[in-house]
């Protein structure tokens, strides 16, 4: 039975780059669904992941960090997360402590509430990420000015890399959503399918195992999911990916010497999948070139931007 009191709805984080979105989001489902890597610009893509509770499920939305666009791919980066803001019921910014300088970001924070949340008309709670890395008196100070520079709803800071603050969190965003019963079984964690994370892993692995030029130019598309094991459950299953890049020289770095770079990414994502899918597979990587994709509309529609 579901009590009366119940309360569902969804929550997107938006914020810079390198804010720490994805890991504010894995951290309260206690499951890595989204990608994290040091590099900024890592999620391109809307992530769903569902939280539950006793007396609310909240459907988190993990958007892309919001920047100044450089190309076609952050237009529509960018583009998912004015789309993905129409669906919110309350808007968490997340606003990351620098732990140097002001220890926050105050032009873009004034940008990320001029350009994006006011006017999205949303109730909005201020989540000030990366509290580790400022003293206690430095936290009161960004706070007190963060209240009265922005005015949000509510605001608390937290660390989601350290886990400090997550269930205050929690208990700040319930208020916020509509009352209702929850929209999804308790056991739903995304709704994104599975084979959407098996190119988000390779994509990660590709932003650790690479410098700065090959992840921003490399998308990774599936040619085949085959699900042997469900008709002999001996047979492991196989994914063809396609990695794609803008130019022969990307390809070949990502290719190394005799393939040697090529393998080692495989098998690091391999064994994400594979944890992921709770079952072996054999994964194959082709790289391919396609000139230019990130600036092509063509391209970029087919590989779901
Ligand atoms: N010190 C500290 N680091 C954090 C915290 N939260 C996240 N990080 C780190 O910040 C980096 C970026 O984290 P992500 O979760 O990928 O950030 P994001 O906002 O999703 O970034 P994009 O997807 O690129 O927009 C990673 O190296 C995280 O480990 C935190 O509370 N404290
Ligand atoms: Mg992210």
């Amino acid at each position: 039975m579901v009590q009366p009191s119940f309360r569902c709805g969804f929550a997107i984080i938006v914020g810079p780059p390198n804010a720490g979105k994805s890991t504010l989001m894995n951290e309260l489902l206690d499951y890595k669904l989204s990608i994290v890597t040091p590099k900024p610009q890592t999620t391109r893509k809307k992530i769903t992941g569902i939280y539950h509770r006793d007396d609310c499920q909240i459907v988190f939305l993990d958007t892309p960090g919001i920047m100044q666009p450089q190309q076609k791919l952050h237009v529509s980066m960018l583009a998912i997360v004015r789309e993905t803001l129409k669906d919110a019921d309350v808007v968490i910014a997340l606003i990351p402590y620098s732990g140097k300088g002001d220890h926050i970001d105050r032009t873009f924070t004034d940008e990320l509430f001029k350009e994006w949340i006011r006017p999205a008309g949303k109730p909005v709670v201020a989540v000030l990420n990366k509290c580790d890395l400022v003293t206690e008196t430095q936290r009161r100070e960004i706070e007190d000015y963060v209240k009265q520079t922005w005015s949000p709803d509510a605001m608390i800071s937290i660390s989601a890399l350290q886990g400090t603050s997550l269930p205050e969190l929690v208990d700040t965003i319930v208020p916020f959503l509509p009352s209702g019963p929850p929209l999804y079984p308790e056991d739903t964690l995304s709704t994104a399918p599975e084979r959407f994370f098996v190119t988000e892993i390779i994509r990660e692995k590709i932003f650790l195992q690479y410098g700065k030029e090959v992840p921003y130019s490399a998308e990774v598309v599936i040619d085949e999911f085959r699900e042997q094991h469900e008709a002999d459950p001996s047979r492991k299953d196989l994914i063809r990916c396609s990695v794609i890049v803008e130019r022969d020289t990307q390809k070949q770095i990502l290719i190394g010497q005799k393939g040697a770079s090529l393998k080692k990414l495989g098998q690091a994502a391999r064994r994400d999948i594979e944890e992921m899918l709770g079952r072996p597979v054999f994964l194959e990587l082709f790289v391919k070139v396609r000139p230019d994709w990130r600036k092509k509309n063509n391209l970029l529609k087919s590989y779901g931007y």
